[in-house]
């Protein structure tokens, strides 16, 4: 791997950057994520590289409504697993009955199974509790109405019969076929305008490097708590306020940056912009 000097000004987007390409490198990811990996990319400098208010309340709806859940199931495709897979596989561990599924649009059967070793690793590493998570890779038994693309293969017991899914960095197909299918669903998205992010019950827009591990933060920090806190937390989010705040937010940031001075630099001397001569 490429070695990135860590004074780089952008390293912590080139070290990301990397573990996708070592991802796609690995067989995990595919090009097109790459594709998909620019676009996020590009919304994550509009948002300022950072997670906001809006990210964060969105991630405490989410924890509630995953703690709330009777099956929740957490989607994994080849991104997710070359950008994230402790993440996901630490989030997994700490909700009650979760289950991971991986759910592929580039699907084939050898690269599913190589993202289920991935998340089987990362659970073995996590110890116990990582141990004993139900992975759904390969060979899925079921389909998903109203969808044609290889998105639709799911387990049974898995995404089929779940009553929420968390589906990050998705295409909008799946998203919407989750919501006719009666489920609640969850989304981390960089894009406020995407089609999921406008589908999902909650859009967490944030990158999925800092989302994951934020929710599992909010996660710890409510399970136990009284379901009918849970509840009120759930019931006092507003999807669409919160993405029309995201935009807000990313309007104001660059008005303020088009005002914002240039930094400065020495320009190239040139006949245009030299020393002016003294006018006769
Ligand atoms: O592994 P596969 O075969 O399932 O394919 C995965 C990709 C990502 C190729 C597939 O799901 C796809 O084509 O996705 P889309 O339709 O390009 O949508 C990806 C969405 O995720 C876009 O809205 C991006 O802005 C957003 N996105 C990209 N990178 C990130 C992200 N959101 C959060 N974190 C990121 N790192």
């Amino acid at each position: 791997m490429h070695r990135i000097p860590r004074d780089h000004p952008r390293y912590e987007s080139l070290r990301i950057r990397q573990l996708l390409v070592s991802g796609a490198e690995r067989g995990l990811a595919v090009r097109e994520g790459l594709l998909a990996h620019g676009r996020g990319e590009a919304f994550d400098y509009l948002l300022g590289e950072r997670t906001g208010p809006e990210a964060r309340r969105a991630a405490r709806a989410a924890a509630a409504a995953l703690l709330l859940a009777g099956r929740p199931v957490l989607s994994v495709n080849g991104n997710v697993a070359s950008l994230a897979a402790p993440d996901i596989v630490r989030l997994a561990a700490a909700i009650p009955g979760a289950v991971l599924e991986v759910n592929l649009f580039h699907r084939t059967e050898g690269r599913a199974r190589m993202i289920g070793r991935e998340l089987r690793a990362a659970g073995r590493r996590l110890g116990a509790r990582g141990r004993g998570l139900r992975i759904f890779a390969d060979d899925p038994d079921a389909r998903l109405a109203g969808l044609s693309s290889e998105r639709a293969r799911c387990h049974r017991e898995g995404m089929l019969s779940a009553d929420l899914v968390l589906v990050p960095l998705e295409d909008g197909d799946r998203a919407e076929a989750l919501k006719r299918a009666g489920k609640t669903v969850v989304t981390v998205d960089l894009n406020p305008l995407s089609r999921t992010a406008r589908a999902a019950d909650i859009t967490i827009v944030d990158n999925v490097v800092r989302a994951l591990p934020e929710l599992w933060r909010r996660v710890e920090g409510l399970r136990g708590a009284p379901r009918a806190r849970l509840g009120r937390i759930l019931g006092g989010f507003d999807n669409r306020a919160n993405l029309a705040r995201a935009l807000d937010r990313i309007g104001s940031r660059l008005a303020a940056l088009a005002r914002a001075p240039c930094p400065p630099h020495p320009a190239p001397r040139t006949p245009f912009n030299g020393p002016r001569r003294p006018s006769r």
